[in-house]
């Protein structure tokens, strides 16, 4: 973080600035699936392929990972993706009448 002093104010007095620097990396969100009991897996593996852009191994491997342990990182995204994936995944699911629920969290 730069720091700088100007002085036009005369002597004593300063005024001191903080510049931020030109780029910030934007903040990143895990976009989480949560386990239930009657949402089927193939739908699960279809979505994590169709949504997440997963291939075939990986999104079996994501959908055991939720099945056995409640809840699982689907991928890694800035705010607005993230939240279009969630929302994405709510509306497949609803559509297919499915309670399969999907969230986003600050990494
Ligand atoms: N537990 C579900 C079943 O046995 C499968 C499932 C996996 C559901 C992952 C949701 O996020 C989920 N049919």
């Amino acid at each position: 973080m730069a720091e700088e002093r100007d002085n036009q104010q005369g002597p004593g007095v300063g005024v001191v600035t903080k510049t931020q620097p030109k780029t910030r990396r934007p903040s990143l969100y895990k976009v989480l699936l949560l386990n239930d009991d009657y949402t089927p897996q193939e739908f699960v593996v279809w979505l994590l392929q169709a949504v997440f852009n997963k291939g075939p191994e990986d999104a079996i491997r994501i959908m055991l990972h939720v099945h056995q342990n409640g809840v699982g990182v689907c991928g890694v995204y800035t705010y607005e993706v993230a939240e279009t994936k969630v929302a994405q995944v709510m509306e497949l699911s609803r559509r297919n009448q499915h309670p399969l629920q999907c969230t986003m969290e600050r990494e």
